[in-house]
């Protein structure tokens, strides 16, 4: 079985990270979801509700299991034997922090990082982005799959 895994925050789930999934559940066997537990950040989401989120919208591609972690990437990969991490890159900005977390888990643990180029149209997406635009009323119905924007405008409107 050749494993990935597409390891992020996801809070939420956007088109952007949907795509880089979505692809790398075409290269890969299995492709695992790795939602990080960040316990010094509150989230929008709760981590149960952006692992449903992932699994609704990643239901149709077949091989995708969602968890979450919260430690060393590599520590997760190590325990499921996943040799490679998915990571998508958006633009120039983005590489030299990758660059640098990529060479840190294969020093670390021989796990391999393999990255692929952002859809142009999502290459200035990010979940922050989204939740401000959406916080201010703005359209982001093209950035998200349904269900999150359905989730997003109901959190929303409990705030
Ligand atoms: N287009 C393409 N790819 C995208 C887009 C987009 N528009 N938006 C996001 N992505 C991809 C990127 O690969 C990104 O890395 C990933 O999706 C996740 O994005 P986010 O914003 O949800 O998640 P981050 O950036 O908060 O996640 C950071 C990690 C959890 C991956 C990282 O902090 C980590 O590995 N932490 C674990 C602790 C650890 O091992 N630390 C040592 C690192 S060396």
């Amino acid at each position: 079985m050749r494993r990935a895994v597409c390891p992020g925050s996801f809070d939420p789930v956007t088109n952007g990270h949907l795509d880089i999934i979505a692809r790398a559940s075409r290269l890969y066997d299995v492709v695992h979801v790795a939602v990080m537990i960040n316990q010094s950040k509150q989230g929008l989401f709760g981590i149960d509700e952006r692992i449903a989120l992932i699994e609704e919208v990643t239901a149709d591609l077949g091989n995708v299991q969602v968890e979450s972690f919260h430690g060393l990437l590599v520590d997760f990969c190590k325990q499921r034997d996943i040799p490679a991490i998915v990571k998508g890159l958006r633009a120039v900005s983005d590489f030299d922090y990758e660059l640098q977390m990529a060479q840190m888990n294969i020093g670390l643990s021989g796990v391999e990082t393999l990255f692929v180029p952002t859809n142009p149209a999502y290459s200035f997406l990010s979940s922050s982005l989204v939740k401000e635009v959406a916080q201010w009323g703005g359209d982001i119905s093209h950035l998200v799959p349904a269900p999150v924007l359905e989730a997003l405008n109901t959190k929303l409107r409990q705030r």
